[in-house]
C-alpha cells in the first residue's frame, strides 16, 4: 500500500448550530475567534460563518458554524437527532479530484458523484460516517489552489 499523504491539515471543524449569530458571538467575545467569512450555501441548506484563532490563515485553527435554512435541510435535521454539536470534521487537500480517486480506490464510498460548491468557492467532498467509524468526513479543496 503507498503511505503518502492525502490529507494537508484539518481545515475546520464542523458544528451545527441552531441559532448563527449566537454561536457567532460565543466564539468571537468568548472564546477570542475572528470571523473570517460568513455566506449562504442554498445547496446544501446552511448559513455558515467560518472564523478563526491562531496564527492568520492558513495556518489558523478554524471552525465552521452551520445554521440550518429549514427544518428538513441537513443540519436541521441533524440538530432535531442528535441536538447541536459536531456535525463533521473537515480534511484540507491540494487536488480533491485526485485524493476523491484515491480514496474510492480504497473503498471509502464518496456522497457526491463530483465535488460541490463550498464555502468560499471551495470545492467539497463527503464520506458518509458509516464508512468512516461515525464520523461524517468532509474534504475540501480551497479556492485558491484550484
Ligand atoms: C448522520 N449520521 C451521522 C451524521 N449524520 N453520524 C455522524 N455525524 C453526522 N453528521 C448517522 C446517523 O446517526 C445514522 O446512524 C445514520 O448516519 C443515518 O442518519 P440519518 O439521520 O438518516 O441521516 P441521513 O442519512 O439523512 O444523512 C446523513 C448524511 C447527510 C451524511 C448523508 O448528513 C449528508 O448528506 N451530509 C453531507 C452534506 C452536509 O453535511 N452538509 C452540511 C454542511 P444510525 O442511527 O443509523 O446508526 S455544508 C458544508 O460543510 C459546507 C458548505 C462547507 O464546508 O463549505
Amino acid at each position: 500500500m503507498d503511505h503518502s499523504d492525502i490529507f494537508t491539515c484539518i481545515d475546520h471543524v464542523g458544528y451545527a448550530v441552531p441559532d448563527l449569530d449566537a454561536a457567532i458571538a460565543f466564539h468571537t467575545e468568548v472564546l477570542g475567534f475572528r470571523l473570517l467569512h460568513r455566506e449562504t450555501n442554498t445547496e446544501q441548506g446552511v448559513e455558515e460563518a467560518m472564523l478563526g484563532t491562531g496564527a492568520q490563515l492558513p495556518e489558523s485553527a478554524q471552525v465552521q458554524l452551520l445554521a440550518p435554512l429549514s427544518p428538513e435541510s441537513t443540519i436541521g435535521k441533524f440538530i432535531e437527532k442528535k441536538g447541536p454539536g459536531i456535525q463533521q470534521v473537515c480534511y484540507r487537500v491540494a487536488d480533491i479530484d485526485q485524493a476523491s480517486a484515491v480514496l474510492r480506490e480504497r473503498g471509502v464510498r464518496l456522497l457526491y458523484e463530483a465535488p460541490r460548491i463550498g464555502t468560499g468557492g471551495s470545492r467539497i467532498q463527503f464520506a458518509h460516517p458509516k464508512d468512516t467509524g461515525g464520523i461524517l468526513l468532509e474534504i475540501v479543496e480551497p479556492a485558491a489552489s484550484h
